[in-house]
């Protein structure tokens, strides 16, 4: 763990992130959320972290069951000692990744975390974030003047 965490802040900041080609071609349907629930979270993953990398990111999409406009506002997960919300946006001519402090989710409606779309980035993942492993997920979602944590599964594999 400790070993980890120093390889992680020696290349932190020069990774990029998203993926190359593997984009999900379905976004699946199962709920990994009660249905029912004001928030549902479907077809979450995290992509397995590549070639010993420290960072990785997780997909999923998020369907609003509330009349009210939410925005997705925070982020952590068990698998990574911190994490973000990014996207990905044309600067110079090149697709790049940054990070947003908050992402809207309009009444009822949903927001796919895609590879070369939103993400959330997952940053010095443990020992214990492998394929085949899952990670836990909780995402601060503001809406009506509160703030709500949303928790889900995310299976680490290449794509749901
Ligand atoms: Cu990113």
């Amino acid at each position: 763990m400790l070993r980890s965490i120093l390889l992680a802040s020696l290349t932190l900041g020069l990774v990029a992130c998203g993926g190359p080609s593997s984009e999900p071609t379905d976004t699946a349907s199962d709920a990994t959320v009660t249905p029912g629930a004001a928030f549902e979270v479907t077809g979450a993953f995290v992509r397995p972290p590549q070639n010993g990398r420290p960072n990785t990111a997780a997909y999923f999409t998020i369907t609003s069951h509330i009349d009210s406009d939410a925005s997705i506002v925070g982020v952590s997960t068990d698998g990574s000692e911190t994490a973000e919300l990014h996207t990905h946006a044309m600067s110079d001519g090149m697709m790049r990744m940054r990070q947003v402090q908050s992402v809207d989710l309009p009444a009822g409606g949903s927001m796919d975390f895609q590879p070369l779309g939103h993400h959330v980035m997952m940053f010095r993942v443990s020992d214990e974030t492998v394929e085949g492993s899952s990670v836990t997920i909780t995402l601060d979602i503001f809406h009506d003047d509160e703030t709500e944590q949303v928790t889900f599964e995310a299976p680490v594999q290449l794509q749901n």
